[in-house]
């Protein structure tokens, strides 16, 4: 790793900076992508399914029958299936929590005001292919997909992987297509004569995927975030233990040769411990060549004051973050930009990666200092419901006249007087 001792906080932005991603080029070669679904629906799927992953849809066809999905199972070990079933659990318990309950609250004597979640009604939900079958995502956006009462959730993944099908009937999804990249989420956006469209797409992907759904974005698809490479911080003292730290960081290293992983310590022992035994610790991966690659553009900065390591941490404002010192509770009351916190020795990020319940889709690149990871509240919107009686009306109405008068607008002043007059 790169050792940085006590950087002068006028060189934090350049030390915290992503990488610049060049999504101009991208989006160049991704527009005719979807102007081409859009246009030519299946038939441009298939031409495109063939050029980019070598799959001919007119052979493996493109719709993953219910059967298919049912029939997993019989490719997974009693052990896998029982430990996604253990984390589907966990997930449901976190997010069913995250409901509220309609409140009806008057503002005022007889004017009533409330709002009520709605599921999204069609949802879309991407699954990579690559070199990591992404199961677990299926999950963190299945699950609270289902709860919110999302009416129709489809997922597009290039993979037959069969933990993927596992875990979308685990969910109750009961649609998925075999495709994959801008296409995929094109057909998403569009809808083909085979792929639904969907309001809202969700889901990770390489930067052609990102680019899509950032185009898409901009013709009124929702979607869940702008994703970027995955990232960790770690905040370390010297109650922190070495090789844990060295695992934490590799967890996330070894996603992408573009993940960013980052150690922020008071400690040079520590720093140096971990280095030390994070070269050890590569060289087991079978991944390696991946999570050295991220490593080397990743950096250990040493702090003088846990003050300074709060601020810099903030400023980064990590994907994740793991506070592995010994006032991690006090210390994440003072975080207030992270995308997800882990406490202590023991709460690996790779628990919230997969099973301990809370989300995993989470703000990468800086955005969590103004975005949420997915929750439920991701698959619903809110509608807001007023009710005002006469009494309440007769309360309010001279408030709406004088407003409405000194913005000029008279029909919306009119829309109360013609009332106010009904009534007495
Ligand atoms: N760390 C990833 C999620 C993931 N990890 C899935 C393993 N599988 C999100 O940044
Ligand atoms: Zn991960």
């Amino acid at each position: 790793m790169n050792i940085i001792p006590f950087p002068a906080r006028l060189e934090w932005p350049a030390l915290l900076a992503r990488p610049v991603q060049r999504s101009d080029q991208i989006e160049q070669v991704v527009a005719p992508i979807l102007e081409q679904v859009r246009r030519n629906g299946d038939r441009a799927l298939q031409e495109l399914s063939l050029k980019f992953d070598h799959v001919d849809l007119s052979e493996q066809g493109l719709v993953l029958e219910e059967a298919d999905l049912a029939n997993a199972q019989a490719h997974l070990s009693e052990d896998l299936k029982a430990a996604i079933r253990q984390a589907s659990e966990n997930i449901r318990t976190f997010h069913e929590a995250q409901r509220q309950p309609v409140e009806k609250i008057e503002t005022m004597p007889g004017v009533t005001c409330w709002r009520k979640s709605v599921g999204i009604e069609k949802v879309g939900l991407y699954i990579p292919g690559g070199t990591a079958p992404l199961f677990s995502t299926v999950l963190m956006l299945g699950i609270p997909a289902q709860l919110a009462g999302c009416r129709e959730v489809i997922l597009c993944t290039p993979s037959n992987h069969p933990a993927i099908l596992f875990a979308a009937h685990l969910v109750g999804i009961r649609r998925v297509f075999r495709v994959g990249g801008a296409q995929a989420i094109a057909a998403m956006a569009y809808g083909t004569e085979t792929v639904p469209q969907v309001y809202k797409i969700f889901g990770p992907g390489n930067q052609y995927v990102t680019a899509a759904k950032m185009l898409v974005a901009k013709e009124g698809i929702a979607i869940d975030m702008p994703a970027g490479p995955s990232e960790v911080a770690v905040y370390a003292d010297d109650t922190a233990i070495p090789a844990f730290v060295a695992a934490d960081l590799l967890s996330q290293a070894e996603h992408g040769i573009d993940s960013q992983v980052l150690l922020v310590s008071t400690s040079k022992k520590l720093i140096m411990n971990t280095n030390l035994v994070l070269t050890t610790q590569t060289e087991n991966l079978p991944r390696r060549d991946i999570a050295v690659r991220a490593i080397a553009n990743s950096k250990a900065i040493l702090v003088e004051s846990e003050d300074e390591a709060i601020d810099l941490l903030n400023q980064y404002a990590a994907e994740h973050l793991i506070l592995s010192v010994e006032n991690a509770e006090a210390v994440a009351e003072r975080i207030v930009n992270a995308g997800s916190i882990f406490l202590g020795n023991y709460t690996p990020e790779s628990a919230g990666d997969y099973a301990s319940g809370t989300n995993h889709t989470l703000p990468t690149n800086g955005f969590a200092r103004a975005y949420s990871g997915v929750s439920l509240d991701s698959f619903v919107k809110k509608i807001t419901i007023q009710s005002i009686t006469p009494d309440g009306l007769q309360r309010l109405g001279k408030t709406i006249e004088a407003m409405a008068d000194a913005e000029s607008l008279q029909a919306h002043k009119h829309a109360v007087s013609i009332r106010l007059a009904s009534i007495e």
